[in-house]
């Protein structure tokens, strides 16, 4: 809310009033908080000062709120109001296509992912979602505020997808993120000699032999085995999608991987 009355320096603490009824008259049944001058990013006495009182109210109702100027005089007879409904929220089911698996449905298409939607223009993310995948790579993501996002899909072990969608209130159409690119074993966004040392290092053992490394799994077929060695030399070089990132791209080299 924004401080558009004079006389603000007056006040010392704002009182935040909740009631379902428009023009209610505010009482201590109605407080749901107080904002104090030492509260965090609002600038009592500047003008255009401003702060922020987050509540999380029952849903399918219009909330009314007031809030009230006070101080050691008193409480401001005038307690602007405004009304808050539901935001309808927006939902809508993803997709990966995962490498060197046999053809879905199959249980090793059922992985853990690292979701993020960022709203356009903004840098952090606006949600973070851990979602595991059914055994057809495809996970649902729910509650989120329409809006356009770049949606960030990545596996520990895969590059990571980026593209943009747009999401409006209730169930949006499937989005197909596509193939994510194996050989990512330290989980870095590049595929690199890095990668390439995690596997020769567990080459050849199996979930449960000593030294095995399941980081470099890349297939999930819980052996570390040629069939992984050959999506990482596929994906050899490449780093994800990441705008963020790029500054970061490590100089392109050719390298020939080789193992006995
Ligand atoms: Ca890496
Ligand atoms: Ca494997």
């Amino acid at each position: 809310m924004t401080d558009t009355t004079g006389a603000r320096e007056l006040a010392t603490v704002y009182d935040i009033h909740r009631s379902a009824t428009p023009g209610f008259t505010p009482g201590p049944a109605t407080l749901q908080g107080s904002v104090k001058p030492s509260d965090a990013s609002f600038r009592f006495g500047a003008s255009g000062g401003q702060f922020t009182f987050n509540q999380t109210a029952p849903s399918g109702a219009t909330y009314y709120y007031q809030v009230c100027a006070r101080n050691a005089a008193g409480v401001s007879g005038v307690c602007p109001e405004v009304a808050a409904s539901d935001v309808p929220l927006a939902s809508f089911q993803a997709s990966v296509l995962l490498q060197g698996r046999p053809a879905p449905p199959d249980p090793t298409w059922s992985v853990p992912l690292t979701v993020t939607l960022t709203l356009s223009g903004q840098g952090a993310p606006a949600y973070s979602f851990a979602p595991t995948t059914d055994a057809s790579g495809a996970f649902t993501l729910t509650g989120i505020v329409p809006g356009t996002y770049d949606l960030r899909v990545k596996h520990s072990h895969t590059l990571q997808n980026r593209q943009t969608v747009t999401l409006a209130a209730g169930a949006n159409p499937p989005t197909a993120v596509g193939a994510l690119r194996e050989g990512d074993a330290n989980n870095d966004n590049y595929v690199t000699l890095l990668d390439f040392s995690i596997l020769v290092t567990t080459f050849g053992k199996c979930t449960g032999t000593p030294g095995y490394d399941a980081r470099a799994d890349f297939n999930g077929d819980a052996c570390v085995t040629l069939l992984d060695f050959s999506l990482l030399a596929t994906n050899f070089g490449q780093a994800g999608q990441n705008k963020a990132a790029a500054a970061l791209k490590p100089p392109a080299r050719t390298v020939n991987l080789t193992l006995h």
